[in-house]
């Protein structure tokens, strides 16, 4: 149970691409400052013509700065791509597709880390460049890859399973390489919470990069944990999550399903209308298509107010 005043109250949140960038949008505009810290997936970092692009942080920092596209929810609204034109001209991959504004953050980034610095001071000097004032965490300042290995056995970097290949070649296994250590950070802000909330983003490649991390799962179990399911009506929001829940976890793509997924760590699971399920877990059914701004806000007060009371 939460016993402290909504002004005291600290709140993470664990966010993967789009799904967790709009909830995060609502929950930093409907917490008092300082009581947000957002915790971001970086399983989907790769390294694409020599930079280090980090998708997940950039996203959930441009959905903070008021700079994401509303539609397709990555990179800056009204960006040129006319770098990217010019790779085309001379037979240089382009099937990432990098605006000209977003490069200055790619650029930045690469040069920082190149200098020794951490992922986590360099994403917090962007912020900073952006006027992003809550903190936006990496999970981890080591890599973590996760790779996609497919029905076929192709053992895949999972920007190019996803975006080069569009999530095509069907799923046996998502594999998480690299570090299993969160930094220190991450770990007081998980410590200090009254309140974790896993965001509507996809468990496989976005949650379970987190989780895995040493101690992360034990502080989620000890704190208030509420989710919002990523799927709709059998639909997931954005993203492959629908057709991977069958083919990795042989689950029909269901809020419940998710539920499962997440089993032993939620006090509180936020479901669409008409997504409810049987069982112990408390539930929220409400409106959670959170696509414009103010549904974002209103989703994030309920939810807060949902926590609460559980
Ligand atoms: N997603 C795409 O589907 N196609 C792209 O070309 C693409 C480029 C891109 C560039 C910068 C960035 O920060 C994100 C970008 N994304 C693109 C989104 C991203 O790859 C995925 O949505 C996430 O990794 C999923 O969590």
């Amino acid at each position: 149970m939460i016993d402290r005043a909504e002004s005291d109250l600290s709140v993470v949140a664990l966010a993967g691409g789009v799904g967790g960038a709009r909830l995060v949008d609502g929950l930093h505009r409907a917490l008092p400052p300082g009581a947000l810290t957002v915790v971001v997936n970086t399983g989907d970092d790769f390294e694409h013509w020599g930079l280090h692009i980090s998708p997940d942080l950039d996203t959930v920092m441009y959905t903070l700065a008021g700079l994401s596209p509303e539609d397709r929810g990555w990179g800056i609204d009204g960006d040129t791509f006319r770098v990217l034109v010019e790779a085309e001209r001379r037979g240089i991959d382009n099937w990432f597709q990098l605006g000209d504004r977003d490069l200055i953050t790619h650029l930045s980034r690469t040069a920082a880390l190149a200098r020794g610095d951490s992922l986590t001071r360099v994403t917090a000097d962007l912020c900073k460049t952006l006027g992003v004032d809550r903190p936006i965490l990496p999970m981890a300042d080591a890599p973590r890859p996760t790779r996609i290995v497919t029905q076929g056995g192709e053992d895949l970097v999972f920007q190019e399973w996803l975006v080069k290949l569009r999530a095509a070649p069907a799923v046996r296994e998502v594999r998480h390489e690299g570090t299993c250590q969160t930094t220190g950070a991450v770990l007081d802000a998980l410590t200090a919470a009254d309140l974790i909330v896993v965001c509507p983003s996809n468990p496989y490649v976005s949650i379970d990069p987190i989780l895995t991390l040493d101690g992360v799962s034990n502080l989620i179990r000890s704190t208030t944990a509420v989710a919002v399911s990523p799927i709709l009506d059998g639909k997931a929001v954005k993203g492959p999550l629908a057709t991977m829940l069958p083919q990795i976890g042989g689950r029909e793509p269901s809020a419940e399903s998710v539920a499962a997924h997440y089993e032993g760590l939620l006090d509180g699971y936020a479901v669409h209308h008409g997504d409810s399920f049987a069982g112990t877990l408390p539930l929220l059914e409400t409106n959670i298509l959170i696509q414009s701004s103010n549904d974002r806000l209103l989703f994030a007060c309920e939810l807060i107010e949902f926590a609460r009371s559980l």
